[in-house]
C-alpha cells in the first residue's frame, strides 16, 4: 500500500499530509514526508478535526510545525472550518497554475472528508471506522476546482508508525486480534493527557480494566459461562468512540527549547 501511495505522490505536484488534531505528531508519516522531499514535492500539513480540540491547540501545533520549517494549516473538514485557507495554500503551492495535489496520511484522519469539503459535494467515500464500508481502498482522482485535481489515497501506517495507532487505525475492531489490549493502551495514552475526558463519557473508574468492566456491565454484556463482564465488547466501544470523536482530549506540542 505504501508503494501505491509513493507512486501517486510521484504523479502529483503537491502533497497534503492530513493529521488528526488530537494527535498530530503520532499521526505523522515521516516515511512519506521523506519520500515526498526526495521527489522534490512540496508538502503541506493539514491538521484536521480541529473541531475536536480548542482552537489555540491547533494554532500551537501549526506554529510548532512551522518552527521546524514545515508548512501547516488547521481545519475541520466536517465542521467547515479552515477549508478556504487550505484551498488558498494549495493554490499558492501550485503557483496559481493547474496541478495535482494528493492527500496522504494515516487511516481515518479525514482525507476523503477534506476532498468532499473542497469539492462542496460528497463524492469521496468516507467511513468512521477502519476497513469498514466507505473506507478508501484504492487511489481515486477528483476534480476539486477548475484548476486543481486531487488524489484521494488509502490511509497508510508507515513502518516507523506508532504501535497503538497501527492497531486502532489499521484494523476494524472486529478484526483485531486483541481489542482489550489495544483499548487498554489507548486508555492509558489518553489518561496521560486528560483522564477526565474518559470519565466524562463513561463515569468514574479505577483503572483501564475497571473502566472496560463498567462499560460492559452498564450495557448488560456478560459472558454466559463465567458471568464475568465482556470486556472485549467494551474495548470495541472505546475504540469506536475514539474514532467517532466522542472522547474529547488533546495533546500539546513539546515545549519549545529556546
Ligand atoms: N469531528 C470531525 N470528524 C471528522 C472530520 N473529518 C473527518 N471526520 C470523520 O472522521 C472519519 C474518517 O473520515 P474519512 O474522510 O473517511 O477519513 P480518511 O480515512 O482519512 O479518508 C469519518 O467518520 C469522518 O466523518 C473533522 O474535521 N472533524
Ligand atoms: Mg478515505
Amino acid at each position: 500500500m505504501l508503494r501505491k501511495v509513493f507512486s501517486i505522490i510521484s504523479k502529483s505536484n503537491v502533497v497534503v499530509e492530513v493529521l488528526d488534531a488530537r494527535e498530530p505528531e503520532l499521526t505523522r508519516s515521516k516515511t512519506i514526508e521523506r519520500f515526498s522531499k526526495e521527489k522534490g514535492k512540496k508538502i503541506l500539513l493539514a491538521i484536521n478535526k480541529g473541531d475536536l480540540v480548542p482552537r489555540d491547540v491547533s494554532e500551537k501545533w501549526k506554529e510548532y510545525f512551522e518552527d521546524q520549517g514545515l508548512m501547516a494549516v488547521y481545519l475541520s473538514a466536517t465542521g467547515h472550518m479552515g477549508t478556504t485557507v487550505l484551498r488558498k495554500e494549495i493554490k499558492k503551492l501550485l503557483l496559481g497554475k493547474e496541478g495535482i495535489v494528493c492527500f496522504v496520511g494515516y487511516p481515518k484522519t479525514g482525507k476523503s472528508s477534506i476532498i468532499n469539503a473542497l469539492k462542496g459535494r460528497h463524492s469521496a467515500s468516507t467511513s468512521a471506522h477502519p476497513m469498514e464500508l466507505g473506507y478508501t481502498k484504492a487511489p481515486q482522482l477528483f476534480k476539486i476546482d477548475n484548476k486543481i485535481y486531487a488524489w484521494d489515497t488509502p490511509g497508510v501506517i508507515p513502518p516507523d508508525g506508532d504501535p497503538v495507532e497501527r492497531i486502532i487505525r489499521g484494523y476494524s475492531v472486529d478484526e483485531m486480534e486483541d481489542p482489550v489490549k489495544a483499548a487498554v493502551l489507548l486508555i492509558k495514552r489518553i489518561e496521560g493527557f486528560d483522564r477526565k475526558s474518559l470519565e466524562e463519557v463513561y463515569g468514574e473508574y479505577k483503572d483501564p480494566y475497571d473502566l472496560l468492566a463498567k462499560i460492559a456491565l452498564k450495557r448488560g454484556w456478560i459472558y454466559k459461562k463465567s458471568k464475568e463482564p465482556n470486556i472485549e465488547e467494551a474495548a470495541k466501544v472505546v475504540i469506536r468512540d475514539y474514532h467517532e470523536g466522542k472522547i474529547i482530549y488533546f495533546s500539546l506540542p513539546p515545549q519549545r527549547s529556546r
